[in-house]
């Protein structure tokens, strides 16, 4: 189930932890809980009450794929295919098992039809960008953690030099971690900090740089103005030191339980500076997890990483067969 990504870079937990966490499988079935609990559970009721799957039937199946989140035109697109389906016999009337697979079955095939998250192989700066509270600070943790595991050298960049407690934050995961962090006074330019920490990561060697930035609403147009300035430092001092160039990946943190906000939100940020993917944060504390097809498929933007709780070990590799399977069974 693990996703390979760009040059076979696949940022996951190790070995000894997958067994200790009982598994990425398990964690991804907890993390959608909620989700597959609402989902699982209204389309049983809606077939549990039906004699045969009917065009009634159909619809209120596209009610519950709506409600979950997995955006309107998706939603359409997939009971078009159930219909289809049904119509020419491939599923029986009364074959609710049978529908449930091809639910999943199309899901995937929806997902996997979107684009892929590539990261560039080490070295790489990450940088993290959401709204306020979207979950940044941790999911660089996350980050941090998996990219430990696979033996790359970490730092930590703490660009949200408004509020001293935002280094903080990033400091407490840094000492848990041992992760060194690269900070300002408060009040510091941010584009200048990431280009003292690229200088840094290089002076170490190391082989991922994760910047932590500021939460910011997509409607100020200062703030993301400011962003638009990181990412042009950023890309700037990873090319124009000696050695070899650092791949610059913008990586999107949204709450999973946004709803529809979150699509314009990642419209937002893309325009500022092109994002390469989204890290799903909180799916595990929303029945909002159809969000991840919404993203992928309506934005055409790869969904990488899942947050399923708020530790380190919490994150989960997006897989559209595990996500499908997850979503309904
Ligand atoms: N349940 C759960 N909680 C999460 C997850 N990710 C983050 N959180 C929690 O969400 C809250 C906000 O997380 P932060 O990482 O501080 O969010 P942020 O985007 O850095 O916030 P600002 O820097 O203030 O914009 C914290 O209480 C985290 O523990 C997740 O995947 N699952
Ligand atoms: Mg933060």
């Amino acid at each position: 189930m693990s996703v390979e990504i760009g040059g076979g870079v696949a940022l996951q937990p190790s070995e000894d932890e997958e067994r200790r966490s009982g598994g990425l499988w398990n964690r991804l079935r907890r993390g959608l809980g909620r989700t597959r609990k609402g989902l699982s559970g209204r389309i049983g009721t809606v077939l549990g009450n039906a004699q045969r799957i009917d065009e009634d039937v159909l619809e209120q199946l596209e009610e519950t794929l709506i409600e979950a989140d997995l955006g309107v035109e998706t939603s359409l697109e997939l009971v078009e295919r159930l219909r289809t389906a049904v119509n020419s016999g491939s599923v029986a009337r009364g074959d609710e098992v049978g529908l449930r697979q091809l639910l999943v079955d199309e899901v995937a095939v929806l997902l996997l039809d979107a684009p892929r998250a590539e990261w560039p192989p080490p070295p790489r700066i990450t940088l993290v960008v959401g709204v306020n509270g979207s979950g940044k600070t941790t999911s660089a943790a996350k980050l941090a953690h998996a990219s430990l595991a696979r033996g790359e050298r970490v730092l930590f960049a703490a660009a949200d030099t408004f509020r001293a407690a935002a280094a903080e934050q990033l400091q407490v995961w840094g000492e848990r971690l041992g992760v060194d962090v690269v900070r300002r006074p408060s009040g510091g330019d941010p584009a200048a900090l990431v280009f003292d920490a690229v200088e840094a990561a290089r002076a170490r060697g190391a082989g991922h740089l994760i910047v932590d930035t500021a939460g910011r609403l997509h409607t100020r147009g200062q703030l993301m103005d400011e962003l638009a300035k990181v990412h042009r430092v950023a890309r700037r001092a990873s090319t124009e030191a000696e050695g070899p160039a650092w791949g610059v990946s913008n990586l999107l943190v949204v709450d999973a339980g946004t709803g529809h906000n979150a699509l314009v939100q990642a419209r937002e940020f893309g325009a500022v500076a092109p994002l390469d993917a989204v890290f799903l944060a909180k799916i595990d504390g929303t029945a909002k997890g159809g969000m991840a097809v919404a993203i992928a498929r309506d934005l055409r933007l790869p969904v990488a990483w899942l947050g399923v709780g708020e530790a380190v070990e919490d994150m989960v590799t997006f897989d559209p067969r595990s996500f499908a399977s997850a979503l309904f069974e």
